[in-house]
C-alpha cells in the first residue's frame, strides 16, 4: 500500500434487509473499491453486485457537482449552475413566503434512498417540524405488512436471522431472497445442506423459487387464503401446540372458527394452485421442528396485504414454533432497535401545532388537489430528498402531471439528474454514503452499523443535514438543535447503555442484545403480551379483529378488457430506481422487461423478444417481452424500477399501477393491478 491508500469502515445505505458492513479503499482521495467487511458476521465479506459498484456510482461522470436552477420547462432537464448561497437564499425566501400564509402548503417528500438515521429523518425532520410543514406518511414500502405485524406480534419483531441456518423447514414467503436478501439466502442454503426443506411461495418463478424443493406459484394477493387453509389443516389434524396457544396467544377459538371456513379445496380455487400442494405445506409445517418462515414485503403490496401478513404471522404460535431459536417468523427486525427518534427528529418543535398528513403513496392525486376544508391548502412546495417519486410512486401519469405544475416550487436533493430531479426548480447536489457520517439499524438483522466518511464530498455536494442546517439558519430558527453536527447526531441515536459508541467507532458495528428465542415464553410486545390472533385494537377501528382473505381491488377475471394480473418486483441489479444509471449494471439488466407465460403470449400472438405495450385505463408503457416459465399463467411480471427517461418511450411500469391503498397501514398496492398486453404498434 502507498502512503495515500487507506481503508474506511462504513455501512451500506440502501433499502435492503441485509445492511452490510462496507470497507472502502481510498487512494489519493478517490474511492477505488468498496467491499464487504469480513469481520461482520452478517456481511461475511460479501456484497451484492450492485453495491460492489458503489465506487463507480460515487465517481460517476454524471454526478451532480453544483447547485442548479432550472431554465427549461419542468421535466426538460435544462439547468444552469448557481452558487450555494443563491440556491439557499432562493429556497428560504420561497418557503418563508409560503409559510407566512400556511406552512402546511409545504411538503417534505423522502424515503429510503439512504436508510441512515442521520441523513434520513434527523435534521430534515427538525427543520420541517419547526416550520410546521405537512407531515408525510411514509407508506410506500412496508406500511401494510408493518401494521399487520404490529397488530399480531406487537411490533416489527421476529426471529433472529442467524438461526435460520438451524431450521429444518424454511418457508420463503413473498421474497426473492437471492435478488433482494442475499445474505439470508446463504443461511437458507446452509440449512438445506443440513437437511432442511425449502418451500417458496411466490407467483413468480424466481431464481430463489427454482432452487427451493417446492414452489407454490399462487395468484398475487391470495396469501391469506393459503395461510388460512394451512391453519385449517393444523387444526383438523391437531398439529397444534395447545400449551403455547393457551399460555401465549389471544383469540384462538375465534381464529379456529375462521380457519375452519378455509378447507384446502377452497383456498386452492382462490390461489389457483393444486390442492395437494396446500395439504403438503400444512403437513410439513405442522410436523417439522424447527420451522421458520422468511416473510417479506412482496406479498403485502395488494389490497389485503395487511391481513395476509397477519394470517402468516399467526402460524408460528399455533404450532409453538417460537419455542425454538430456529423457529418463528421474520418479516422485519426494525422494531428491535430502541432508536431515540424523538431526540433525532424533535417533534416537540411542532409546539402544539398538528399539521395535516399527506400519504406519499397518493402523491399523484395530492399534488393535483385544490385547497378544500377536508384537504387543507393546495401543495405549493415540495422538498424531495432520498427519493425518486416520479419513477417509483404509483400511477405515474398523475405524479408527472403534479410535478409538472408551474405553480409548484420543487427542491430536489440528489446525486443524479433523476426523473424527479428533472422537475426541480432548484436542484442541490447531495453527498453519497462514502462522503458523510451516518448510523444504521437493519430490518434483516439486529446489529447497529456506523458509517464514516471515506472521501471528501465530491464537487460542491453537501450532506442532507448541512442543507437543512443552512436553511434553518436562513429562516431564523435559533434552537440549539440546529447546530448539532453529524457525529453528534450519530451519538444521539441510541442511549449509551444500548449501543456503545466507542465500539462502533472501533469496529464499525455493534450487536443489540436480544435473546435467541425471544418469544419462547410469550412476552410479545402487544397490549396483552400475547400473540394476538384476535386484535381488539383493529376491532375498535371498526375492522375485522381476525385475519381474513380480502380479494384484490383488481381481481383476476373481473375485467374483460384487462385480463392479466401484473406484479412489478425489483430487477436484481437495481435497488428500486437506484443504480439504473450505472452503466455496468444497466448492461446486465439490458432493458425494461415483461415476463409472460407461453400460453398468455400465444393467446395474443406475442413472440419472445417482441416489443409490447402494457396498458390499462391509467396508462401505458412499452417494454421487451420475455416469454417463459418465470411468469405463471394469467400473471405478467414487469420488472422494476427503470428511470422513465431510460425506458423506450420515457415511461415505466408505474404508468399502470394504481393509487388505491391497502387494508391496513394505508400502503400502496403496486402488485394489485390488472393490465392487457399487446404487440407494440397494434391497436388497443
Ligand atoms: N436487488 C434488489 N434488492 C432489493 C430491492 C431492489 O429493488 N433490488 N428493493 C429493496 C426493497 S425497497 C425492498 S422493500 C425489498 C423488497 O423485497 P421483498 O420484500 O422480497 O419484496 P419484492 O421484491 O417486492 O417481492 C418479493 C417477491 O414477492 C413476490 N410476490 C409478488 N406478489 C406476491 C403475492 O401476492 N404473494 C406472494 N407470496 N409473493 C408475491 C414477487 O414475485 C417477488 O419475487 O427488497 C430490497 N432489496
Ligand atoms: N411498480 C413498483 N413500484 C415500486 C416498487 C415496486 O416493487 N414496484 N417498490 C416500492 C418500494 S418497496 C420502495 S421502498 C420505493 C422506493 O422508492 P425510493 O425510496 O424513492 O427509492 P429509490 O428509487 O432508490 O430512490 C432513492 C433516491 O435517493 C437518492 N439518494 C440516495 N442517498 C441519498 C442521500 O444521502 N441524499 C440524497 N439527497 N439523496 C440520496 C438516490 O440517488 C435515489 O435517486 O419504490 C416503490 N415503488
Ligand atoms: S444492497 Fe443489500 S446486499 Fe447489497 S450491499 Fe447493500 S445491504 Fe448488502
Ligand atoms: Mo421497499
Amino acid at each position: 500500500m502507498t502512503a495515500e491508500t487507506l481503508t474506511v469502515r462504513g455501512a451500506c445505505p440502501h433499502d435492503c434487509p441485509d445492511t452490510c458492513a462496507l470497507i472502502t479503499t481510498v487512494e489519493n482521495g478517490v474511492a477505488v473499491k468498496v467491499h464487504g467487511n469480513p469481520a461482520h458476521r452478517h456481511t461475511d465479506g460479501v456484497l451484492c453486485t450492485k453495491v460492489s459498484r458503489y465506487a463507480e456510482r460515487t465517481h460517476h461522470a454524471e454526478r451532480l457537482l453544483q447547485p442548479m436552477r432550472r431554465t427549461g420547462p419542468k421535466g426538460s432537464g435544462r439547468f444552469e449552475p448557481i452558487s450555494w448561497d443563491e440556491a439557499l437564499d432562493t429556497i428560504a425566501a420561497r418557503l418563508g413566503d409560503i409559510a407566512a400564509r400556511d406552512p402546511q402548503a409545504i411538503l417534505p417528500y423522502s424515503y429510503a434512498g439512504t436508510m441512515g438515521l442521520v441523513q434520513g429523518e434527523s435534521m430534515a425532520a427538525r427543520f420541517f417540524h419547526r416550520l410546521g410543514a405537512s407531515l408525510l406518511d411514509r407508506t410506500i414500502c412496508a406500511a401494510a405488512g408493518g401494521e399487520g405485524l404490529v397488530q399480531t406480534l406487537g411490533a416489527k419483531v421476529g426471529m433472529k436471522v442467524e438461526h435460520f441456518a438451524q431450521a429444518k423447514l424454511i418457508v420463503i414467503w413473498g421474497s426473492n431472497s437471492i435478488g433482494s436478501n442475499l445474505h439470508f439466502w446463504k443461511l437458507a442454503q446452509q440449512a438445506k445442506r443440513d437437511g432442511a426443506r425449502l418451500v417458496c411461495i411466490d407467483p413468480r418463478r424466481t431464481e430463489t423459487a427454482e432452487k427451493c424443493h417446492e414452489h407454490i406459484a399462487l395468484r398475487p394477493g391470495t396469501d391469506a387464503a393459503l395461510a388460512l387453509a394451512v391453519m385449517h389443516q393444523l387444526i383438523t389434524h391437531d398439529w397444534l401446540d395447545h400449551d403455547y396457544i393457551r399460555d401465549h396467544t389471544l383469540g384462538f377459538e375465534a381464529l379456529r372458527e375462521r380457519a375452519l371456513q378455509w378447507p384446502p379445496e377452497r383456498a386452492a380455487q382462490v390461489c389457483d394452485v393444486p390442492v395437494q400442494q396446500i395439504i403438503d405445506l400444512a403437513r410439513a409445517y405442522g410436523t417439522t421442528r424447527p420451522a421458520a418462515i422468511r416473510l417479506n414485503y412482496g406479498m403485502q403490496r395488494v389490497r389485503g396485504g395487511g391481513n395476509a401478513v397477519r394470517a402468516v404471522a399467526c402460524l408460528p404460535a399455533l404450532v409453538g414454533a417460537w419455542r425454538d431459536p430456529a423457529g418463528g417468523v421474520l418479516l422485519s427486525s426494525s422494531g428491535q432497535f430502541p432508536v431515540e427518534r424523538a431526540a433525532l427528529q424533535r417533534p416537540d418543535l411542532l409546539a402544539g401545532r398538528q399539521p395535516r398528513t399527506i400519504n406519499m403513496s397518493t402523491i399523484g392525486d395530492d399534488l393535483l388537489r385544490e385547497a378544500s376544508p377536508a384537504f387543507g391548502p393546495k401543495v405549493e412546495a415540495v422538498v424531495v430528498y432520498n427519493s425518486n417519486p416520479v419513477a417509483v410512486a404509483p400511477e405515474s401519469g398523475k405524479v408527472v402531471r403534479g410535478f409538472a405544475r408551474d405553480d409548484l416550487f420543487t427542491v430536489v436533493l440528489e446525486h443524479f439528474r433523476t426523473d424527479t430531479a428533472d422537475h426541480a426548480d432548484i436542484l442541490l447536489p447531495a453527498t453519497t454514503q462514502l462522503e458523510h457520517w451516518d448510523i444504521h439499524t437493519s430490518y434483516g438483522h439486529t446489529d447497529v452499523l456506523l458509517n464514516r466518511p471515506a472521501i471528501a464530498p465530491v464537487g460542491q455536494s453537501r450532506t442532507n443535514t448541512e442543507v437543512f442546517r443552512a436553511l434553518a439558519r436562513r429562516m431564523g430558527f435559533t434552537e440549539p438543535c440546529f447546530d448539532d453536527d453529524d457525529e453528534t447526531l450519530c451519538r444521539q441515536a441510541f442511549r449509551p447503555e444500548v449501543v456503545d459508541f466507542q465500539e462502533l467507532l472501533e469496529q464499525g458495528f455493534a450487536t443489540v442484545n436480544i435473546p435467541d428465542a425471544p418469544y419462547a415464553d410469550g412476552g410479545f410486545p402487544t397490549p396483552s403480551g400475547r400473540c394476538e390472533f384476535f386484535s381488539a385494537r383493529l376491532q375498535a377501528q371498526g375492522l375485522d379483529g381476525l385475519p381474513d382473505h380480502l380479494p384484490n381491488h383488481e381481481v383476476a377475471g373481473s375485467s374483460a378488457a384487462y385480463p392479466l394480473a401484473m406484479i412489478s418486483p425489483p430487477a436484481r441489479n437495481f435497488l428500486n430506481s437506484s443504480f439504473v444509471n450505472v452503466q455496468s449494471l444497466r448492461d446486465i439488466e439490458g432493458e425494461p422487461v415483461l415476463e409472460m407465460h407461453p400460453a398468455d403470449a400465444e393467446d395474443r400472438g406475442i413472440a419472445d423478444g417482441d416489443m409490447v405495450r402494457v396498458f390499462n385505463d391509467r396508462g401505458e408503457y412499452r417494454c421487451r417481452v420475455k416469454v417463459g416459465r418465470r411468469a405463471r399463467h394469467g400473471v405478467v411480471n414487469g420488472l422494476g424500477i427503470w428511470w422513465r427517461k431510460l425506458g423506450p418511450d420515457g415511461t415505466n411500469v408505474n404508468e399502470v399501477t394504481s393509487q388505491r391503498l391497502t387494508d391496513l397501514g394505508r400502503g400502496p398496492t403496486f402488485y394489485d393491478c390488472l393490465v392487457e398486453v399487446a404487440r407494440a404498434g397494434e391497436a388497443a
